[in-house]
């Protein structure tokens, strides 16, 4: 583990960026969750129209825990072992609990994400996300929420893992644009911390 931390801080929250953290660790991570995971096909509703969500997506957490995402109910499945071991790594590097995930896979450039913010009321008003990045490299875009011409751009490559730190949720919103560069399966997970009951 490499704790070379690159920060950023455009106002109103701060993100540091570990590029190389899980370099070592990541081919054999990506290849245990393409195999493991089971990924969704998630349907978003847009203009009453039911539309396929433009990546596959799955949701692990402890038990207890309940997540609504995008209007849907995700069933919690219980951690495999290599998330189990993913989250360990991730939480040694934040200093920080984390009790779900939730994973995206972008199959190539035609898979995005569209802007949002990590703000589901679950995740209590200042949220730490600590998001990790396997496979190809992309984009990840901010922007403030009351300023959407005030923004950032960092490149998420194989391995590395981005905090993003309170109260950042609140002012940015963040997406995964596509492209149409030829690029390969890129995995992310987003590691939460849902507050129980
Ligand atoms: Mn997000």
């Amino acid at each position: 583990m490499d704790g070379g931390c690159e920060r950023f801080d455009p106002g109103d929250g701060a993100l540091a960026l570990y590029a190389q953290a899980f370099v070592a660790e990541a081919p054999a991570w990506f290849a245990a969750l393409m195999a493991e995971v089971r990924w969704e096909q998630h349907w978003l509703s847009l203009f009453g129209r039911r539309i396929a969500a433009p990546r596959l997506s799955a949701w692990y957490a402890e038990p207890g825990c309940s997540y609504r995402y995008s209007g849907l109910s995700l069933a919690a499945q219980p951690f495999t072992p290599v998330l189990a071991q993913i989250r360990a790594c991730t939480e040694a590097l934040a200093g920080h609990g984390f009790n779900s995930v939730l994973l995206n896979l972008y199959r190539d450039g035609a898979d995005g994400m569209s802007w949002h913010s990590d703000d589901e009321p679950e995740l209590g008003p200042a949220p730490l996300i600590a998001s990790v990045s396997l496979g190809a490299t992309r984009r990840l875009l901010l922007r403030r929420r009351d300023a959407h011409d005030a923004r950032l751009g960092l490149d998420l490559g194989d391995g590395s893992l981005l905090l993003m730190e309170p109260p950042l949720q609140c002012y940015w919103q963040h997406s995964v644009p596509k492209t149409r560069r030829a690029v390969g399966p890129r995995i992310n997970l987003t590691w939460r911390r849902i507050l129980t009951r």
